[in-house]
């Protein structure tokens, strides 16, 4: 065994390791995400290093595959992690909901219920302008600005809502409509437990 390679194979292997497990939080910061392509040519290099290092030059003594072990438990256990906790990746659906909202002065559906939607489905918005003047429609953080809306206009517009579940705001864009009370609680929550089976 050579034990300088050795230990520069499980140098490698760590680092691709860490790399790659810190490239799934891509969602938290975009430069997380640069860093997964790098962090796999290392990982792949230190994996293809390793039997060089192990069996060149003599059998490879027994304490050798105690940072090897450890490396895959850990690789599984990040992995398996990620997995789990990417349940909720974009583009994911897993149901769909269909809502109507009028428009009008100024108001949702004249009293701006409160919608409740789930995490992970694909929620498609039918818009009807049946006020005088343009309006918007825009749920804070989860999905893109309508654009103006004419009277007598209908629009739709379909987002998959993979935010967090939590408290969000739907609202009316044209400014000094929120002011004016064109604006709703937007609660997204857990999918009901039998669409979450797979
Ligand atoms: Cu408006």
């Amino acid at each position: 065994m050579d034990r300088g390679l050795y230990l520069a194979s499980i140098f490698l292997i760590t680092i691709g390791l860490l790399g790659v497990w810190l490239g799934s939080f891509a969602d938290i910061s975009e430069s997380f995400k640069e860093m997964t392509p790098p962090a796999l040519v290392v990982l792949l290099l230190g994996v293809f290093i390793l039997p060089i290092a192990l069996f060149k030059g003599g059998p490879p003594t027994p304490d050798a595959y105690i940072p090897i072990a450890f490396l895959l438990v850990t690789g599984f256990f990040l992995i398996g992690w990620d997995a789990m906790l990417g349940g909720g990746e974009e583009g994911e659906v897993v149901g769909n909901i269909s809502l109507y909202l009028l428009m009008g002065e100024y108001w949702f559906n004249e009293t701006n219920p409160n919608i409740t939607v789930y995490q992970n489905y694909l929620v498609t918005v039918t818009l009807e302008n049946v006020g005088e003047v343009a309006h918007s429609f825009l749920v804070n953080q989860v999905s893109e600005d309508s654009g103006y809306i004419f009277q007598g206009e209908v629009r739709q517009v379909s987002f998959i809502v993979n935010q967090e579940p939590g408290v969000y705001r739907y609202l009316c864009t044209v400014p000094g409509h929120v002011e004016l009370g064109m604006w709703g609680w937007w609660i997204i929550e857990e999918p009901p437990s039998n669409t979450t089976q797979t």
